[in-house]
């Protein structure tokens, strides 16, 4: 669907990422989020780690070229951390939506199964988002061995818990993402964000991975 190709629009071409554009205008999310908010996180934060992401690659082919690999480990940390923050802020844009949504469908089901009931499910995930030490995400993600939903804490972004899962809906907890609207009042953005989010967006990822 239109969700999933979305989710495909930052992929690289010709060997580069791209940032995706909004989804939706700047504005679109007030009053929850100020389009003063979108504009510095989506162009700047975002546009940053597409830029890092693709800088990061270049300095890896020039060293493989010239066999001098001294580097790797900083670069391999600078991959992951450039490389995660653009997979999940593409996810993230996608999470939200004017208005909102209700959990229905494929998704509901494997809610009530994984986590008990959807308000189980609603309260654990604003605990772990308002939890995270410091900056990270919380991830609701879908992990292949089991097949079944999780609700996981990323810290910072490059150290993701559970290698394979895949996000299906994440919540950005990174002061940038909230402090121009919430100062220090996460647990309010929070509660706000699961008013916008955008279920059908994380239905139609599980439909396309389960
Ligand atoms: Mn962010």
């Amino acid at each position: 669907g239109s969700t999933a190709a979305l989710a495909k629009m930052g992929a690289a071409r010709e060997g580069r990422y791209a940032l995706p554009p909004l989804p939706y205008s700047y504005n679109a999310l007030e009053p929850f989020l100020g389009a003063q908010t979108l504009i510095l996180h989506h162009d700047r934060h975002h546009g940053g780690y597409v830029n890092g992401l693709n800088a990061t690659l270049e300095k890896l082919r020039v060293a493989r070229k010239a066999g001098e690999l001294s580097a790797v480990q900083s670069l391999s940390r600078q991959l992951a951390f450039h490389g995660a923050g653009h997979v999940l802020h593409t996810i993230y844009w996608n999470s939200m939506r004017p208005g909102g949504s209700a959990l229905s469908g494929d998704l509901l089901d494997a809610v009530r199964r994984d986590f008990g009931s959807e308000r189980a499910f609603l309260a654990h995930f604003a605990a772990a988002a308002g939890k995270v030490e410091a900056s990270g995400w919380a991830v609701l993600a879908y992990e292949p061995v089991a097949g079944r939903l999780l609700v996981l804490q990323a810290e910072k972004h490059q150290d993701l818990a559970i290698w394979g899962v895949r996000p299906l809906l994440v919540c950005d907890v990174w002061e940038h993402a909230y402090y121009l609207d919430y100062q220090d009042r996460r647990a309010e953005y929070v509660d706000r964000f699961l008013e916008v989010a955008n279920w059908e967006f994380a239905t139609a990822r599980l439909a396309a991975l389960a």
